[in-house]
């Protein structure tokens, strides 16, 4: 049996009650593992570099084994970039390659460019008008419920590309979880901690990796989720949300 074991943490009180977001998780744990996920998630609300956390909540759920869904992991790649700005320039030549229109580029890269503060979920535009199609506001849609489904050959995998920080472990099994929706067109993400500049464009084509798409020492991250016109977005918000999903090498 797995269990979905996910927190969120925010500073200056819960989310809902305007909290300043400071870090979320999300993992399917087995029984004898939950304790230790749940503690390490605590302490890193508890010692992170957007603040310490002051309202914290962890859900651990049980997952019906029946409903699981296996998605391929997605290839990586990575660009050395000089600049974020230069990395955000890469970053649109790839997502166009993507099918993402140059206007609904340009309008993410002002939305992500423009954001007061990061918020805990993605943004959902339309690939071709570049509008944003979700009502979530602030909170934006959160993807849940998603976990690698061989945690040791996950880790030599990416130690053998030299990744081995929690911020791709978690960003790729988020991004190919993602990208298996056949609705999602591509992501584009960056970070929201202000020390970790890396980003990437993410597609069922691979997740390629930027080294800078943002400034060192920027608070502001987020996620965008190009979609194809004509998506049922009830139905993808309740797959990037409610479907447990395995990523699989
Ligand atoms: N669902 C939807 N949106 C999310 C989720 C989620 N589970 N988690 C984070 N976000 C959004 C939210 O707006 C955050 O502010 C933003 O993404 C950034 O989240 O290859 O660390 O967890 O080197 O800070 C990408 C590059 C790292 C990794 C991404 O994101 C690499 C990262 P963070
Ligand atoms: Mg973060």
């Amino acid at each position: 049996m797995l269990y979905s074991v996910r927190m969120r943490s925010a500073k200056g009180g819960a989310h809902e009650a305007g909290g300043r977001h400071i870090s979320g998780a999300e993992r399917l744990a087995e029984h004898d593992e939950i304790q230790q996920i749940a503690g390490e998630m605590v302490a890193r609300a508890l010692g992170h570099s957007r603040g310490c956390a002051d309202f914290i909540t962890i859900t651990i759920e049980a997952v019906n084994p029946k409903q699981i869904r296996h998605v391929p992991l997605l290839p990586v790649t990575t660009v050395d970039v000089p600049d974020a700005e230069a990395g955000r320039r890469a970053a649109m030549t790839v997502l166009m390659r993507r099918g993402v229109s140059e206007r609904a580029v340009c309008s993410a890269m002002e939305a992500l460019l423009s954001l007061p503060d990061s918020m805990r979920g993605a943004m959902l535009f339309c690939k071709d008008t570049g509008k944003r199609l979700d009502e979530a506001g602030q909170a934006g849609i959160r993807v849940s419920r998603m976990d690698i489904a061989d945690d040791q050959d996950y880790h030599q995998r990416l130690s053998g590309l030299g990744l081995t920080n929690i911020h791709v472990r978690e960003a790729l099994v988020l991004a190919s979880k993602v990208a298996a929706a056949p609705q999602v067109a591509a992501e584009l993400c960056w970070s929201d901690d202000p020390e970790y500049t890396a980003g990437y464009v993410a597609s069922p084509a691979g997740y390629c990796r930027f080294t800078q798409l943002k400034n060192y020492g920027s608070p502001v991250g987020g996620r965008i989720f190009f979609l194809r016109p004509g998506t049922d977005l009830a139905a993808l918000i309740d797959y990037l949300g409610r479907q447990p999903v395995l990523v699989t090498i």
